[in-house]
């Protein structure tokens, strides 16, 4: 009897990390934005969607489950894959908020199928909520508008410690930024995490911060508008 209660628990146990347990077993979210002009201008470069040129803003990299010890779990249910048509009412604001900048071009399906099919597949959110729940989030955080408010405008130098500052007093949270470098050494503002609840609804302090590309004390906050090395020019 004893034998076959351990064989059960240990069956359950397995059957729990595979399956059962896998699509809400997380602690918190990343919701992670980056800037355009930052992915573009290193030596990689992009390609701009062929839906258009993104506009000067943060857009949405993504909406990630995390563990409260830095792990995070991905690709939860390999049988599903983002169904464009339940996401129909939110394409027209995908594309301007969650554009890709990959290479090649392409209209930005692949990237946000590939962020539920990682991510979302790990969330206890369906297709549209998720997708919908991170659009929300940016609207929430409007990064770019509470930087320029503190007089942050893109195409010159700032301190790590005024940009951090700025965001914790428009968002009420602190972020985690992430730095790349560009063609000329420079390191610049690239992505920005934030934390958020596990309705993927409400800003929260991070419980642990990614381990990520260091930025110095002075970055670069780069322009967009003048942007033009793309590989695919439109
Ligand atoms: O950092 C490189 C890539 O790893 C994935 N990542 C990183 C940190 C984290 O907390 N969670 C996570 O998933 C991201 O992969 P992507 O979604 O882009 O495929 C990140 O770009």
């Amino acid at each position: 009897m004893k034998g076959k209660a351990s064989i059960l628990v240990i069956l359950f146990v397995l059957h729990c990390q595979s399956f059962l347990c896998s699509s809400q077993d997380f602690d918190f979210f990343y919701f992670v934005q980056q800037w355009p002009a930052s992915y573009c201008d290193t030596r990689r470069s992009c390609c701009y969607p062929t839906t258009g040129k993104p506009n000067e803003d943060f857009s949405i990299h993504g909406l990630w489950p995390n563990y409260n010890d830095g792990k995070w779990p991905q690709n939860c249910d390999t049988s599903s894959s983002l169904d464009i048509s339940q996401i129909s009412d939110l394409v027209k604001r995908m594309e301007k908020d969650w554009p890709t900048l990959a290479c090649p071009s392409g209209d930005g399906v692949k990237f946000w199928g590939h962020e539920w099919e990682k991510h979302g597949t790990c969330t206890s959110l369906h297709q549209h909520a998720y997708f919908q729940s991170a659009l929300e989030l940016k609207n929430k955080a409007n990064l770019l508008q509470l930087l320029k408010h503190a007089g942050i405008y893109p195409g010159k130098f700032f301190s790590m410690e005024s940009i951090k500052r700025a965001i914790k007093e428009g968002v009420g949270y602190e972020a985690y930024i992430e730095c790349n470098v560009d063609t000329q050494g420079n390191h610049q503002v690239y992505q920005v995490y934030m934390c958020v609840d596990k309705s993927a609804s409400k800003f929260i302090n991070c419980p642990i911060l990614p381990h990520g590309r260091g930025c110095g004390s002075r970055v670069e906050f780069p322009s967009f508008s003048h942007h033009s090395n793309s590989k695919h020019e439109l």
